[in-house]
């Protein structure tokens, strides 16, 4: 089979792959020829080819669970809509898409929603993601536009970033940086997030600061920058308005070091510190993601860091600029088309009337939407109360990834049609569907994404769609022919799409919008087929894209000048307090994407951080009475959750960690979203995700346990519960309060199987353990206990053994690797699969002092380079301990 290059479909980095097909999986490779990655990729890109295969797809459309024909399915979908239409009008069915849909997708969602059902309710879960970046892009410099590219990152002195875990989430970039940096040491970075994360990792300065303190931070940098004569007058006079304004608002706020300081809970040298590396170090990048983002005051902490580079004049020149790095893998493509309720498409406004009357003449409609559509949280308040009778969901997990989501839930149940496109069988929001549509996905899809440096790159199919699934482009096509537009929707291919989504962002522009791709409106097949990575804009005068944005100084406004504003910070929206103590903050993990539907897929991923945690300070732990290793209960006024306890010193006191990856499909009771609050940014409606005030309390089972079988288990069985898919075989993290009464009779009831069974019980001292071997080999393996478990990673191994023989057995049972045994313990590298134990070990025999010695001895952290801070890490801790 022939190599196809394609892009990575997790992160805004927009690696570059190779592909070769394979039985059931595929080998996957960085691109060396792709700008974004180079030749780099991380932990989950190179673990893709283990993601695909049927299981767990979904294959047929279904309604109300009985799988149909897509004829019937269309035609319902179809009939759904056009009835509520007719009777409640265009405002009551609403589309909520994703910034992992492909632009073509995107694009026919978009015309299909504001062109011809009329209303603006379509909203995209870039709504979470980046929306506060795109009002703050807006305001200030007149355009939703990134005016950097990665290069900037390796010609700068300086790097900030900005509530942003690079090192785990954006990874590739991070390697770039962390290379560069081993070129230059004299590049400095500074990170500012309130936990020490991986990313610390390079850093020279950590910011530690109180968490929601940014904007205090950014005004606190512009009135230092005044009195200390580093801002760029003639820049700002020639390009810029408002500096006065925006000056006497940061002087207000925060008008010393000291007092910055004291705001942000940082030691004030810290702040002197971080403030002259910015004043002193022209070519500065600084790069922010959802620490800032998802906050309800997310817009104004944008607006006041790119307040910083407004006032320096470093936007526009090599090395320099405000980079909001993008989440998923086309949210920009998804900015482009107008999948944002407030936007149009091709970056036209929808309050400017004259957009609206272009845009109708493009599509050939009496007009467009003229009022904005509902934002993501307010459209599912409308789907509460039932204003919005009728919702599509796209390629997105609102049950899951929603603040407050058992309402997001109540809604889904409460709204008689819902209609869901995703490619699993099973997800949260998957449960909750009148209508499922089964969507192609990455390796089956052909189309455009958009990269967080304005790239625009193909994703392309190796592979035939499973069962009947097909591409979401064809899907809301068909749809919208059966509501009548079929004249608009003649698109045969992505290709068709892309063409006129090109047009239009061309469509009487002369220079008026920086998104103008004019100049590949004309592509035949074959060139689109063919189209090399390329920076938008993308027009006759720079046929072969555009690297930065605002070189002229020249802005986006009306008068051409960028806007610096004031900002008055605020706090949260909720303090923490005496029933709700401490602050939840939620974010991700380095293996895991979002909702897990492709990522749990694969056991090289989810063995890294296997079980849902809750990260705390040892203080905080002592004073809530919770332990290393044990369970706690998170509540918030709107619900609960159970986690393993992580103490970790990089965490701040007063705030806790908890990822936001584990979903009711893999986890009883570990939904991060249950805790947080449906609070959102005034303008942008992005919610605050990294601040709920909780509680966190020991949970004290009555019973621990853990089952690891070679076939996947329905278990209904204890208040934790974690599945977790492992290397040949499943692994169940379980405890409970109440315990069955004879666990020997539970197992026969629930578990029974052909084969060998081996039992040992001692029910006074609460203790159970059971095997089930068939022609030698293990089948399943269940141990309860009060306490202490025996490690998982040595009995997960036996599930790969042919024959257990008689020692075998009784190591078994006992619980207890036999003599010579090699445990690798919790794997660290997933490329290489090498364990937490055979590091330590090696470390301590073979005396390595350093990543790199570890790299020739194990080859661990050679590869993606993903887990080379951890590496470091246990370096440290090996040569402290010893
Ligand atoms: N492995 C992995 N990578 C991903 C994803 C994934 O699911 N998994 N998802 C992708 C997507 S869609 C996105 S949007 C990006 C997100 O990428 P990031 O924004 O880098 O990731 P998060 O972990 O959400 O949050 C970043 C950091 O914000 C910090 N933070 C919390 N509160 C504050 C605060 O008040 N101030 C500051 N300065 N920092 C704060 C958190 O401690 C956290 O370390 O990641 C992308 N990449
Ligand atoms: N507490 C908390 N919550 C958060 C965040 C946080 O930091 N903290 N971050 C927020 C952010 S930034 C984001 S981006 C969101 C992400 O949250 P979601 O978008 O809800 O999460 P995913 O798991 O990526 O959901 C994608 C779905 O699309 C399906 N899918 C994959 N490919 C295709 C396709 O080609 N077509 C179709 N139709 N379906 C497909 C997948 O199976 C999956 O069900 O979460 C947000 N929620
Ligand atoms: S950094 Fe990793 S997840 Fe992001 S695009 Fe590259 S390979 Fe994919
Ligand atoms: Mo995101």
């Amino acid at each position: 089979m022939a190599e196809t290059s394609t892009v990575c479909p997790y992160c805004g980095v927009g690696c570059g792959l190779r592909v070769e097909p394979g039985d059931g999986r595929a080998a996957v490779t960085p691109d060396v020829a792709h700008p974004a990655n180079r030749g780099r990729v991380c932990s989950k890109g190179a673990a893709l080819g283990e993601t695909l295969g049927e299981a767990d797809r979904l294959l047929r459309p279904e309604i109300g669970g009985t799988p149909v024909s897509w004829e019937a399915a269309l035609g319902e979908v179809a009939g759904r809509l056009r009835s509520v239409i007719e009777t409640h009008g265009p405002q009551a069915v609403a589309f909520y898409v994703s910034g992992q849909l492909l632009t073509e997708d995107y694009y026919v969602a978009n015309k299909l929603m504001k062109g011809f059902i009329g209303a603006a309710n379509i909203d995209t879960n870039s709504r979470l993601c980046m929306s506060s970046a795109v009002a703050a892009y807006k305001r200030t410099l007149g355009e939703d536009a990134v005016p950097c590219s990665y290069e900037d990152l390796e010609q700068a002195d300086l790097l900030v970033f900005v509530g942003s875990n690079a090192a785990w989430t954006h990874p590739v970039l991070y390697q770039r940086v962390a290379a560069e940096k081993r070129r230059r040491p004299e590049l400095r970075v500074v990170v500012v997030d309130p936990r020490r994360t991986p990313t610390c990792d390079i850093a020279d300065l950590h910011l530690a600061l109180r968490p929601g303190s940014d904007a205090w931070l950014f005004d606190g940098l512009l009135s230092f920058l005044a009195r200390e004569d580093g801002l760029n007058r003639a820049f700002l006079d020639a390009h810029t308005q408002g500096l006065d304004d925006a000056l006497a608002a940061a002087r207000a706020a925060a008008p010393s070091i000291p007092a910055v300081a004291a705001a942000c809970e940082l030691p004030a040298a810290q702040v002197a510190e971080f403030f002259r590396l910015f004043l002193h170090t022209e070519k500065t990048v600084t790069l922010w993601s959802q620490g800032l983002n998802q906050s309800s005051s997310g817009v104004d902490k944008g607006v006041a860091l790119i307040n910083c580079h407004l006032a320096t004049g470093r936007i526009g020149r090599p090395g320099m600029g405000p980079f909001s790095l993008t989440g998923q893998p086309n949210a920009m493509g998804g900015r482009e088309v107008g999948g944002l309720a407030n936007q149009l498409a091709a970056h036209m406004d929808i309050e400017d009337a004259d957009a609206r009357d272009r845009l109708a003449r493009f599509w050939g409609v009496p007009a467009v939407a003229a009022t904005p559509g509902f934002k993501a949280v307010d459209l599912f308040e409308a789907v509460a109360d039932g204003r919005i009778k009728a919702v599509w969901i796209m390629a997105t997990n609102p049950v899951v990834s929603l603040p407050d989501g058992e309402r997001v839930r109540a809604a889904l149940a409460a709204c008689e049609h819902v209609i869901v496109s995703d490619c699993v069988r099973g997800s949260d929001t998957v449960a909750c569907a009148d209508v499922l549509l089964p969507a192609a996905t990455w390796g089956e899809k052909d189309g455009t994404v958009t990269n967080s440096e304005r790239r625009i790159s193909r994703m392309r199919a190796f592979l035939p769609p499973p069962g009947e699934a097909r591409p979401d482009w064809w899907i809301v096509t068909e749809v919208a022919r059966r509501l009548g537009h079929g004249d608009a929707f003649t698109f045969r291919s992505p290709a068709d799409i892309f063409r006129e989504h090109a047009a239009l962002s061309g469509f009487e522009n002369g220079g008026a919008r920086l998104f103008d791709i004019g100049a590949l409106a004309d592509l035949d097949d074959a060139a689109y087929d063919a189209l090399a990575p390329v920076q938008w804009p993308v027009t006759p005068a720079t046929p072969s894209g555009t690297t930065r944005l605002f070189a002229d100084g020249c802005f986006a406004t009306a008068d051409g000048r960028a806007l610096l504003l004031p900002v008055a910070p605020r706090p949260p929206a909720v303090p923490a307090g005496d029933e709700y103590p401490l602050v939840l903050n939620t974010g991700r993990i380095r293996d895991q994407w979002h909702t897990m539907t492709r990522t749990a897929r694969t056991p090289r991923l989810t063995t890294h951080m296997p079980e849902p945690f809750v990260q705390i300070h040892p203080l905080d732990a002592d004073l809530w009475h919770l332990a290393e290793g044990g369970l706690a209960r998170l509540s918030s006024p709107h619900g609960g959750m159970l986690a393993r306890v992580k103490l970790d010193a990089a965490q701040r006191p007063g705030s806790v960690f908890v990822p936001m990856h584990w979903s009711e499909t893999y986890a009883r009771d570990a939904r991060a979203n249950v805790l947080t609050a449906a609070v959102t940014d005034p303008v942008s409606g992005q919610p605050e995700f990294k601040h709920a005030p909780v509680r966190v309390e020991p949970f004290r089972p009555d019973w621990t346990g853990f089952l690891l079988s070679r076939s996947p288990l329905e278990i209904a069985l204890g208040d934790y519960r974690v599945h977790i898919p492992s290397r040949g075989f499943h692994r169940y993290e379980l405890a409970g309060e109440e315990e069955p009464e004879d666990w020997g009779r539970w197992v026969q009831a629930h578990l029974l199987g052909p084969g060998e069974w081996m039992e040992y019980a001692d029910p006074a001292a609460g203790r159970y353990r059971c095997a089930r071997l068939r022609d030698g080999r293990l089948e399943l393996v269940f141990f309860v206990a009060p306490g202490n478990l025996p490690e998982r990673s040595w009995l997960g191994q036996m599930f790969a053994e042919d024959y257990l023989d008689d020692v075998a057995r009784m190591s078994l049972l006992a619980g207890r690797p036999s003599t010579g045994m090699q445990v690798a313990g919790r794997p660290v590298c997933s490329c290489f699969g090498v364990g937490f134990n055979t590091l330590v070990e090696a470390i301590d025999e073979q005396g390595l002092t350093s990543v790199e010695a570890i790299g020739e001895a194990l080859r661990a952290g050679t590869n993606c380079g993903s887990c080379i801070p951890e590496l470091r890490e246990i370096l440290a801790q090996a040569q402290h301990s010893a």
